[in-house]
């Protein structure tokens, strides 16, 4: 397992939950890949889109549904500020994740997160794991708890 998808266990083993890893045999890199390899509905990937605050510069993590996408303006009412892309370079030296593997936790630091309330229709998520084609299965009410994150509302892509 790589480092990045080590530092994601241990944040999980930390919450208390001991979950598998699947390694596939194809990308995972992209929300339509994930489903494909996890033989899932496209909604039930998470995405996990980091933006950086225009006001306080500081990085917010969006868990979005495969098949949503975030509307600036509801998720800028969420985060409470303005909010713009963050540099991959930034993402990776910050995050300790590369573009494609991003993960819901195990960041450098835990960041503000935000969860797309579509995810938690579901009984179960796929997230990413730390790399491109490593990934884990996870009730979303749990994915919630552990990310302490808030609601927000995206929009069907
Ligand atoms: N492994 C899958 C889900 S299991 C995954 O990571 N999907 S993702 O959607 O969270 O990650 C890909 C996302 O990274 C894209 O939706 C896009 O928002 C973002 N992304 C891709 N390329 C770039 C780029 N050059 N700069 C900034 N963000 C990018």
């Amino acid at each position: 397992m790589s480092k990045s998808a080590k530092r994601v266990k241990a944040a999980l083993d930390a919450a208390g939950l001991n979950i598998e890893f699947v390694e596939m045999p194809d990308s995972t890199r992209t929300a339509e890949e994930a489903a494909i390899a996890c033989k899932v509905e496209v909604g039930q990937i998470v995405k996990s889109l980091i933006f950086e605050g225009q006001r306080s510069g500081a990085l917010k993590l969006l868990l979005v549904s495969g098949d949503h996408q975030v509307d600036m303006a509801l998720a800028e009412k969420a985060v409470g500020e303005g909010l713009m892309r963050a540099d991959v370079k930034r993402i990776r030296k910050e995050t300790g994740f590369a573009i494609g593997g991003v993960s819901p936790i195990g960041h450098f630091s835990p960041l503000p997160t935000y969860i797309d309330e579509h995810l938690l229709d579901f009984d179960k998520v796929w997230a990413a794991a730390g790399g491109n084609n490593i990934v884990f299965e996870i009730d979303p009410k749990i994915l919630l708890d552990i990310t302490d994150a808030h609601t927000f509302k995206a929009i069907l892509k």
